[in-house]
Parts: structure tokens; C-alpha cells; sequence
């Protein structure tokens, strides 16, 4: 299914690294004006960036030559976010250069590692949907797919997080403060990109009615390219970000008036589209400037997109045949209205034709059953920032009810559900309910979400279009998840098996007979020994903590969120820490519980778990019973870079969300990819995980996505666990009576609340005694060593399907329709 990995025969001839030296050197005074004699890393660094990057210009303007002699069908993958983090190491990786790089450096003073750290992850997103979509861009060329990703390139990314007495506080992430070597500003290229106004109707030549947007706002987008290449490097394509300027027209008048101030005033406020990521990862704020945010990425896009289409070809009839989009979530599903006003107001079509190209050019992937995170705009903000698109949006809406009504007359019920405008409280435009009318296929991102849509969140459109819900389980990357952030393991993996696995990682199947080789498993926990060691410290350089590579690393990094549960993980850490009070001297599995992940800055519940933990840290780190049994500490500023270094390092990877609500997850697949055994609910992408490793291999608990809706239904009590369960009372009344906060007694009182008082929504009450159960069989597990290593080996190898190679080729085949180029 994969591309063997033939790296070019040569790559010293291929990248000219005898002049990489040089170059470096020349870059250094050339591009940056520095002296090379100073050995500022940064300055090296960025040379270095630079010199690496000119070595792919060629590559990539090949690449596009070839899809543009092909004519090959395009994917443009629209996404409001992506989180690539850094590049250097990818771009060598990639590149295949990653120890003629490194000697190159040493001979220039400095370790390769130390110059990666100079670098500012490219944070332009949230978390898992962003990362998600920077895997499939690495997967889309690796496999010779004709793909770009669009987005917008914030100027600030997600919040850098610290943490200040055992609070979150957001600093702003700056992060082309000192420029960014990667950028290729296309200066010379401008949209323009139109807000506001009104919707006209005149008469054409043929007397026929049509529309057009006037009295608009301008504002105009420029791009700015970033290269991607593709492992191997025989193609390198660019992700295509967005920023604002202003239009050179702006508020003419005003400068006209003389009014040189208001007029610049004007002009900074359109610059401020593209300012600042949004932090909230799936939380709804319904602020205009977010609505102007996506449409300012879909208008940019969308006049990008045929611009090139039309170099090729004289007539729109054809595009779903040349291009595909696939929209992030809904985030960009304004570019449904968007494309049907171009067909028809700009380019004279009628409704119906436009209407058959824009449904076969659309796909959409929903990523969330979270109410909270389903959008909906209120008609009267989309109708003032675009009254052109909601009146599309109201005659979309108009014709597809008409459909429904033919095939369920009657049911009016159904008809106010499907409904693309909700009524009930001020009218709003239901934005999935839009992109699933619009497109041609809907997924979700595991196989139990992708059924929970369909039976669930959108059962009254798989009724209507039965074959429209589709899944596509998500994947990461192998280049970045195993082969770069875990070099230890990778050797030992392409010594024992050979390098293919990195293009094929269903050969990591190869690896199964070895888990009973002990010299094999010998080397295995070598490895692991030594990312844990690093991890070791860089906790002691970030947190002034040592921790014990010796102990069990037990880790939960992702963003904090309630259904997410490191609240439940914190109980258990209480859990042990009064076992161990009530029998200072019990036998038990050493262990270090390291937590990392942001809140978004107005979700007062999970900051305030945040401190939890932190108090929770503060008091077991402090007892000297527990020394050297336990140690808890909480990362700050989890990132893609600090991804890198805390999953190679992970024993056990915590996946414990409430089960139906975490639509796939991907951390869980990077952990299990380097080794990590997973405690976790059947929940999203944990089902397939455990299907693939085993359900010997892998820690599933608690209740079923089934059993969670059924519990709702029927009257869930989490008095009920309290009352029955002497351990969990004692963890629950010390949070609430402030135990861990002894100068703030009240402090924790809202958590507390909010299992006992609240109704528990997201159960962890009736998960806790199972969780515990299954805690304790890891424990036991782990002090077998030769046993754990053998599971650690079996989940690794035993992660084939959750490449995104292969997610990236069942979009291909199934939804986009296209083949890998050269085949
Ligand atoms: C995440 C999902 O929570 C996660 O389960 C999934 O693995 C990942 O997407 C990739 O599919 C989501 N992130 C966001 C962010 C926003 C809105 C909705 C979602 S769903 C802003």
C-alpha cells in the first residue's frame, strides 16, 4: 500500500551537503548580517534554516510542475488550524540528513540538538485537529498525493501557559517575534477579500435576475508558503497560510477628509483578522471576528484555487473532477455558500448546475459530538458580515427541506432537526447541518464515533443520505512520531527489521516474534531507559524536580477538559497517596504521574483542576513517607516540541474520557506507537487500539459509550458511589474540605460540587472503582519487567493501521477520488 522508502541513492550529491558549510556560513552574513565568529546559536540555527530550506525550493517547483503537466487532481485540505511545531528536524528527517547534518554541525561548534531548541514551535492550533491535519499534509506528499493545506498564519499561535503558584497564567506566543526561516512571503500576491455590504439584484443582458455583493468592506490576503516535504523528498509540497492587510483604498475618504488617524485606524483593525488563534478547542464562542477569521481563510482560498484551476482549464463544469476540498470541521464550511456564489454570481451559473459541482467538490470530517463545540451563528451576524452568503444559505436550506418533506411528508419533527436554520431561541445557521447538506461524504475520526454519528448526533441524515456518513479512522505520522522523536527505539526497530517500517508501519508486525527474544527485550527497555532519562532532564531544567527513570511513568498530555477526566487520574494519585499514609511501609509500584495540557483562559473548571493537581503535587512530593514511591508534577507549556520528548519517554499512556465523548484521540496512538501501554476506556480510537494490540495488552475500564447514554437516560446517582465506597468518600471529602488547600479551604469546592452536587456529567464517580481495579493490575504488571516489556513491544508493533499513511490513502481512494502521482 505505501511507497517503499527509497531515499535517493545519494543524498550527499542530492542536497550538495559537501557546501552545506558553506552555505551556512554564507547564509550567516548573506541573509542575517551576523558575524559567523560569534556562535550565537540562533543565528547558527537560522542559517542553518535557511541553507536547509534552499535545498528544497527546486524539489517543490518540480513537484508543482509535475501536477500541473499531469493535471492532477488536487486536494486542498482547509483547516483553521494546524500545529506543525518545529521543522528543523523534520525538514532532515524528511530529507533523510539527519547524521550528515549533525556532523556538519559538530564541526561548526555545536550539537544538532542545541540548535533544534532554538527553534519556536509553529503553534496554530489547539491541539488534536490541528495536529491531525499537519500529519496528513506529511502522509498526503510522502505518498505522492497532490494535496496543500490552507490556513491562516496567526501572528500569535495558542498561549505560551505558566504556571504561577499552581495556576495557569497565558503569556502571548510570539512566535515570529525573531522571524521564521521556513515563511516564503508571496508579497506580490493579493486577494481581496470582501465583508459587509449588501446583496443587489439587477437584471443581465438576457433579462435574467442576478445578484451581486456590493458596498463591501475590503480586506486582502496574502500568502505565505511553507514547504512540506515528503519523506524521501521525491515530492515537496507547501501548506498555504493566510495573513490580512489592509486594502490600499482603505477608508479612502477618511484620508480624504483628512481624517489620517481614523483612516489608520480602519486599517489596523482589518490587519486584526489574522492577529490571533482562537484558544478554545471545542468551545463555541460566536465571536464576529472568528466568523471573519473563516471567511477570510475560505475567500483567499477559494480565489487561489481557481485561479489554478482556471489556468488549466475554460470552464467550471469540470471542477470536482480536478479538485477536492475537505473541509476541518466545520470551521471553513462558509466555503459552501462561498463556491455557490462565485459559480453563480461571478461566473453566470445557474442554481442547479452550481449546485452539482459544489456537492461533488466538498467532503466533511466532523471531529466532536460536544454540544458545546457545534457551531452555530446567529443569522443576523452571518446576514450583516455576508447578506450575499445567507441568502444561499436560506435557499440551500429552502430546497433541501423540500427534499426531505418528499420523503418524509408529514414529520415536521424531522424537519425543524435537519433544518439548517435553528429556530428555537433567535434564529442561528447550524453550520454541520450545512456542511453535511453540501458535501458529498461526512466522517468522523474513529469507528465508534463515526457510528455515534450516525445513530446518534446525525441519525435523521443517515436516514436521508444512507451511505453519505462514512468513517475514516484518524493516524499519525511515523516520520515525526517514532522515527524523529524517538531515535533510540528507531534504530533498534530498522536494526531488527530493516527501514521500511517508516513507510509501511504495518511492518512493524515484524516485530511480534522478538517480544519473546530476551536480548531483544533487553535492548527494548535500553531504549526506553534512555528517553526516560532524557525526559528525566528536561523535568529537572523545567520544573527544578528530579524524578526517578527508575519509576513507572505514568502520563496524561492533552488539552484539560472535563469529559477528558485528569480529574479522575488525580483521584487515583489521592488514592495512592493515602495508602501509603495508612501503610508507610506497603510494597508498591513506584511511581512517577506526569500530567501537561492547556485550558482554554475562560474555562474556569479546568484551570481550576490545573491548581488541583498542582496542590495535589505540592503535598505527595513534600511527605516523606512517600519519597521514592511517588512523585506527581504537572509539565507547563505543552506543545508539539514537548510532545516530542514526554511520548517516547511514557510507561503507561493515560486515554480515560468518558466513553462516547472523545471522538478519536491521537496521543493515545503516538504513546502505544513508542511502547506505551494504555489504561483507557472504550472510547474513540481506544477501541480500535485495543482490537489491534490485544485486550491482554492494553488496560480498558469503566463503562461503554452505550452504558454511559444509558445511565443518562435512566437516572445516573453518583451519591449512590460515594456512599458505597469508603476509599472514594475519603478521596472526595479531602478535595472538598481543603486538605489540599490548607490556607484556602474553599478552594477546590467547585470540583467537589461538581461531581456531588452537579450530577457528575461525566461519570467519574461510577468509573472510579474500576479504574482503580484496573491501576492496580498495571502495578502488579509492571513489577514483572520481562512481562511488561514484552506488551510494551507487542503495542508498538502492533500499530500498522494508526499511520496516517493509511488514513490519508482511505480519503484517497474512498472520498477524494484521486491516485498517488507516478503510478
Ligand atoms: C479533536 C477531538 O477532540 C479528538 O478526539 C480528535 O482526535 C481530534 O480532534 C482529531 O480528529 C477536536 N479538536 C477540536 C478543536 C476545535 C473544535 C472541535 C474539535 S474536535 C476548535
Amino acid at each position: 500500500m505505501s511507497r517503499v522508502c527509497k531515499m535517493s541513492k545519494n543524498v550527499r550529491e542530492v542536497f550538495r551537503l559537501d557546501e552545506l558549510k558553506d552555505d551556512i556560513r554564507r547564509n550567516m552574513v548573506a541573509l542575517l548580517g551576523n558575524d559567523p565568529r560569534s556562535k550565537r546559536k540562533f543565528s547558527y540555527y537560522n542559517a542553518l534554516a535557511y541553507s536547509v530550506r534552499e535545498r528544497l525550493v527546486d524539489l517543490w517547483m518540480r513537484t508543482q510542475s509535475d501536477y500541473y503537466d499531469s493535471m492532477a487532481k488536487r486536494v486542498y485540505y482547509l483547516s483553521m488550524e494546524f500545529l506543525p511545531g518545529r521543522f528543523l528536524m523534520n525538514y532532515l528527517t524528511n530529507m533523510g540528513i539527519v547524521d550528515e547534518c549533525r556532523e556538519i554541525v559538530a564541526e561548526l561548534g555545536f550539537s544538532l540538538e542545541e540548535l533544534e531548541e532554538e527553534e519556536w514551535d509553529a503553534g496554530l492550533g489547539n491541539g488534536g485537529l490541528g495536529r491531525l491535519a499537519s500529519c496528513y499534509l506529511d502522509s498526503m506528499v510522502s505518498q505522492n498525493i497532490p494535496g496543500y493545506g490552507y490556513g491562516i498564519l496567526y501572528d500569535y499561535g495558542i498561549f505560551y501557559q505558566s504556571i504561577v503558584n499552581g495556576n495557569q497564567e497565558e503569556r502571548c506566543d510570539n512566535w515570529r517575534r525573531h522571524g521564521c526561516p521556513w515563511e516564503i512571503t508571496r508579497l506580490d500576491t493579493l486577494y481581496e477579500v470582501k465583508f459587509y455590504g449588501r446583496s443587489e439584484t439587477y437584471y443581465d443582458s438576457d433579462g435574467n435576475v442576478r445578484f451581486r455583493w456590493v458596498d463591501t468592506e475590503n480586506v486582502m490576503a496574502m500568502p505565505c508558503d511553507i514547504l512540506i516535504p515528503g519523506y524521501g523528498c521525491s515530492h515537496v509540497s507547501n501548506m498555504r497560510l493566510w495573513t490580512a492587510q489592509s486594502s490600499r483604498e482603505f477608508n479612502l475618504s477618511d484620508f480624504n477628509r483628512g481624517d489620517y488617524i481614523g483612516a489608520m485606524h480602519g486599517k489596523v483593525m482589518s490587519e486584526n483578522i489574522t492577529k490571533v488563534l482562537y484558544p478554545n478547542d471545542q468551545f463555541l464562542q460566536g465571536m464576529e471576528l472568528r466568523l471573519k477569521q473563516q471567511y477570510f481563510l475560505v475567500s483567499a482560498t477559494f480565489q487561489d484555487i481557481l485561479r489554478r484551476y482556471l489556468k488549466q482549464h475554460t470552464s467550471l463544469a469540470a471542477l470536482p473532477e480536478a479538485v477536492a476540498v475537505q473541509l476541518n470541521d466545520t470551521h471553513p464550511a462558509i466555503a459552501i455558500p462561498e463556491l455557490m456564489r462565485l459559480l453563480m454570481d461571478v461566473y453566470g451559473m445557474g442554481w442547479d448546475v452550481a449546485w452539482d459541482i459544489c456537492t461533488r467538490t466538498f467532503a466533511y470530517t466532523n471531529h466532536t459530538v460536544l454540544p458545546e463545540a457545534l457551531e452555530t451563528w446567529p443569522v443576523d451576524l452571518l446576514g450583516r458580515l455576508l447578506p450575499r452568503h445567507m441568502q444561499i444559505i436560506y435557499e440551500i436550506n429552502r430546497r433541501f427541506l423540500e427534499g426531505v418533506a418528499a420523503t418524509f411528508p408529514g414529520d415536521t419533527e424531522r424537519l425543524s432537526r435537519m433544518s439548517v436554520i435553528q429556530e428555537e431561541g433567535g434564529q442561528r445557521v447550524r453550520m454541520a447541518n450545512l456542511a453535511i447538506v453540501g458535501s458529498h461524504t461526512v466522517n468522523g475520526v474513529a469507528a465508534l464515533h463515526s457510528n455515534i454519528l450516525q445513530t446518534g448526533l446525525f441519525r435523521d441524515f443517515h436516514e436521508y443520505y444512507p451511505r453519505k456518513i462514512r468513517n475514516v479512522t484518524n493516524g499519525v505520522t511515523p516520520r515525526r512520531w517514532l522515527m524523529q522523536c524517538n531515535p533510540a527505539l528507531s534504530r533498534l526497530i530498522t536494526q531488527s527489521i530493516g527501514p521500511e517500517w517508516c513507510c509501511n508501519l504495518e511492518k512493524l508486525r515484524e516485530l511480534v516474534p522478538l517480544a519473546e527474544d530476551s536480548a531483544f527485550r533487553d535492548a527494548w527497555a535500553r531504549a526506553k531507559l534512555e528517553n526516560k532519562r532524557l525526559l528525566s532532564r528536561y523535568v529537572l531544567r523545567k520544573v527544578q524536580m528530579g524524578i526517578n527513570p527508575n519509576t513507572l511513568f505514568d502520563m496524561q498530555f492533552k488539552r484539560m477538559h472535563e469529559y477528558k477526566r485528569q480529574l479522575l487520574n488525580v483521584m487515583h494519585v489521592i488514592s495512592l497517596f493515602n495508602r501509603i499514609k495508612d501503610n508507610p511501609s506497603a510494597d508498591i509500584t513506584p511511581r512517577t504521574v506526569l500530567f501537561g495540557g492547556k485550558a482554554a483562559p475562560g474555562y474556569y473548571q479546568a484551570k481550576l483542576i490545573i491548581r488541583l493537581i498542582n496542590e495535589v503535587a505540592r503535598v505527595v512530593n513534600a511527605d516523606a513517607d512517600v519519597a521514592g514511591r511517588l512523585r506527581v508534577a504537572f509539565l507547563p507549556n505543552y506543545c508539539i516540541s514537548q510532545a516530542e520528548k514526554v511520548v517516547p519517554a511514557a510507561d503507561l499512556s493515560e486515554q480515560i474520557s468518558t466513553a462516547g465523548m472523545e471522538a478519536s484521540g491521537t496521543g493515545n496512538m503516538k504513546f502505544a506507537l513508542n511502547g506505551a501501554l494504555t489504561i483507557g476506556t472504550l472510547d474513540g480510537a481506544n477501541v480500535e487500539i485495543m482490537e489491534e494490540v490485544g485486550a491482554e495488552n492494553i488496560f480498558i475500564f469503566g463503562l461503554k459509550a452505550h452504558e454511559v447514554a444509558e445511565k443518562r437516560r435512566s437516572g445516573y446517582n453518583p451519591r449512590e458511589f460515594y456512599e458505597n465506597d469508603a476509599e472514594l468518600r475519603r478521596v472526595m471529602d479531602m478535595i472538598g474540605s481543603g486538605f489540599f488547600s490548607p490556607d484556602e479551604r474553599g478552594l477546590f469546592s467547585p470540583v467537589y460540587d461538581s461531581l456531588m452536587h452537579h450530577g457528575d456529567y461525566y461519570m467519574l464517580m461510577a468509573d472510579y472503582r474500576p479504574y482503580m481495579e484496573a491501576q492496580a493490575a498495571v502495578d502488579a504488571l509492571y513489577l514483572d519487567q520481562d512481562q511488561w516489556v514484552r506488551k510494551s513491544i507487542l503495542n508498538a508493533a502492533n500499530m500498522g493501521k494508526f499511520s496516517s499513511d493509511r488514513s490519508v490513502m482511505e480519503y484517497a481512494r474512498g472520498i477524494w477520488h484521486v491516485e498517488p502521482l507516478g503510478k
